[in-house]
């Protein structure tokens, strides 16, 4: 199966390394609630206490990057997850905010040099997205959850 290593995920003294951040995105809400809680769970099983993780919303996917530089950049902060949920539309507008959110979450992570992880859906339909947010594909928040742990591991 696809996905981050299981070996090199685990409770060793993560917390140790700082606190976890999340930034949410609103667009298609019912979607990144569900990402949410994947990776909260996602952190919380690989030793996180819940006062470690900080979850902050912005109102769409483009603006996840903005708000993982503000959280990245602070010193208790070891990491990001950026959660959003981009369903393709009739126009090419998706294709503009995909492109730009995945390119500005990129420039965060090498910016500030720590992991900030690409928790995004980006999807032809709504059915896509429900089947990767705790449907039958699975949860990847969870997955971008275990991402950051490899990261900082
Ligand atoms: C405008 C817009 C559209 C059409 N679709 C989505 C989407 O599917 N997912 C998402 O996260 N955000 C969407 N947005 C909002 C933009 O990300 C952004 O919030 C606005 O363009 C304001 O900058």
């Amino acid at each position: 199966m696809a996905g981050p290593l299981k070996s090199v995920t685990g409770k060793k003294n993560i917390r140790s390394k700082g606190k976890a951040g999340i930034v949410v995105a609103r667009w298609n809400e019912e979607i990144t609630g569900a990402l949410l809680a994947g990776a909260r769970e996602g952190l919380i099983r690989s030793g996180y206490h819940e006062k470690d993780i900080l979850v902050t919303y912005v109102p769409g996917s483009f603006e996840l990057p903005l708000a993982a530089q503000r959280l990245a950049v602070k010193k208790d902060i070891s990491g990001v997850i950026c959660i959003g949920c981009l369903i393709k539309g009739d126009t090419p507008h998706f294709d503009y905010i995909s492109q730009a959110t995945a390119q500005g979450i990129m420039d965060v992570g090498l910016k500030t040099s720590k992991p900030v992880i690409f928790g995004v859906l980006t999807t032809n339909t709504l059915q896509q997205a429900i089947d990767r947010a705790g449907g039958k594909l699975g949860n990847k928040g969870e997955e971008a959850a275990a991402s950051l742990i490899e990261m900082l591991s």
